[in-house]
């Protein structure tokens, strides 16, 4: 039974992941407009909110700790929020900025953590191998660390994430494969791409525990996924969950949804799982005045890691050649000075990689 204590950190969580978003938002809009460049301003390029998904991160990641790992996919925030990657370096790297995670290389696809084991790529089930590594290193090492590879569901038929639960099965590995199925892949509606709609059922191919959560209820991701990662950590190998979210913004800040039903916008806006768990926190007995205390915490931690973030220095043009795989062009190794000369540099790689 989930106590109450754990719903108020998921909540916060939660508020956290939401909050940060709209910021985001605002932050991400400055500049871009009228003509929507998404090259220009602060936070250039692409970028995927996963509000209308906080329930899946929180509920999951309160049962792990920082020696687990976690993989996400292109729309990490609310799952890097729970899983505790630092706020202030996510977001600098957010905005390219040089003391960013990835030291603004990145972008908010490609955050990585060592501290707490998180990574993030866009490239869809990309996790799911790297997570069953993950899994299979901490078997060998004889350690109860378990792995939880996200995906969406627009990933479920990938060969990578197949074969990431075939091999997991096989090796019994402590790992939880996490579907959030958020009904779209961009502009596909699911069923347009697969017959089956419960993509938990996907386990039973591999003989494995599949479990599908039709509503983005914290309080039942967190019970499900209790079990799982209990039952990957006590070494009686993988679980495949589904959890049903909801996409509240478009694919990518920038998509205007043609393709998508006004009413199914609606259905996603109304579907709050933050106002659902803020009701059974009331159920519980937590006063308005609690709740209010916790959201105002909430977005004080993101406000100082939106300011901490835009106060930080850019990179200079030459770091751009440090920790790549690839030589400079001969103009900007003439040019860039001491970056061909810096450790763990491009230099060092030699040769075509
Ligand atoms: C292997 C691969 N193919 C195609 C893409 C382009 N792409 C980016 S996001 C996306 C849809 C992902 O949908 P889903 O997995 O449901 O995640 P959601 O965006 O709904 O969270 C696609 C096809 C990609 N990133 N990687
Ligand atoms: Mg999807």
């Amino acid at each position: 039974m989930v106590s109450v204590t754990d719903l108020q950190t998921m909540y916060e969580q939660m508020v956290t992941a939401r909050h940060y978003e709209e910021r985001l938002v605002d932050e991400y809009l400055v500049g871009k407009q009228p003509a929507f460049d998404i090259s220009a301003g602060p936070i250039p390029g692409e970028l995927h909110l996963a509000a209308g998904h906080e329930a899946s991160g929180a509920g999951v990641c309160m049962h792990l700790r920082d020696d687990d790992t976690v993989t996400a996919p292109h729309r990490p925030h609310h799952i890097a929020i729970a899983k505790g990657v630092d706020l202030k370096r996510m977001t600098a790297e957010i905005f390219g900025r040089k003391t960013g995670l990835c030291r603004g290389k990145g972008g908010h696809m490609h955050l990585f953590d060592p501290d707490v084991n998180f990574a993030c790529a866009g490239i869809i089930a990309q996790g799911c191998p790297p997570a069953v590594g993950a899994a299979m290193a901490a078997k060998k090492r004889n350690t109860d660390s378990v792995a939880v590879a996200f995906l969406g569901e627009g990933a479920i038929d990938q060969g990578g994430f197949l074969e990431s639960l075939n091999l997991a099965a096989v090796h019994d590995l402590p790992v939880v494969f996490v579907v959030e199925d958020n009904d779209w892949a961009i502009s596909m509606p699911k069923d347009r791409v697969t017959d089956v709609q419960n993509g938990a059922q996907r386990a039973a191919g591999f003989d494995l525990p599949g479990v599908r959560i039709d509503s983005d209820d914290a309080t039942a991701v967190y019970e499900a996924a209790g079990e799982a990662v209990m039952r990957a950590r006590d070494g009686n190998g993988p679980t495949l969950i589904e959890v049903q979210v909801h996409r509240r913004m478009g694919h990518f800040m920038g998509d205007a949804e043609a393709y998508r039903p006004e009413a199914d916008i609606d259905r996603a806006k109304q579907r709050d799982s933050i106002e659902r768990l803020a009701a059974d926190l009331r159920s519980h007995g937590v006063t308005d005045d609690d709740i209010d205390e916790m959201r105002e915490r909430a977005h004080g931690r993101v406000e100082a890691a939106i300011s901490w973030a835009k106060e930080q220095p850019e990179p200079e043009p030459a770091e751009a050649y440090e920790n790549v795989f690839t030589n400079p062009p001969a103009q900007a190794a003439t040019d860039g000075g001491s970056a061909a000369d810096a450790p763990g540099d491009a230099g060092e790689t030699g040769g075509d990689n």
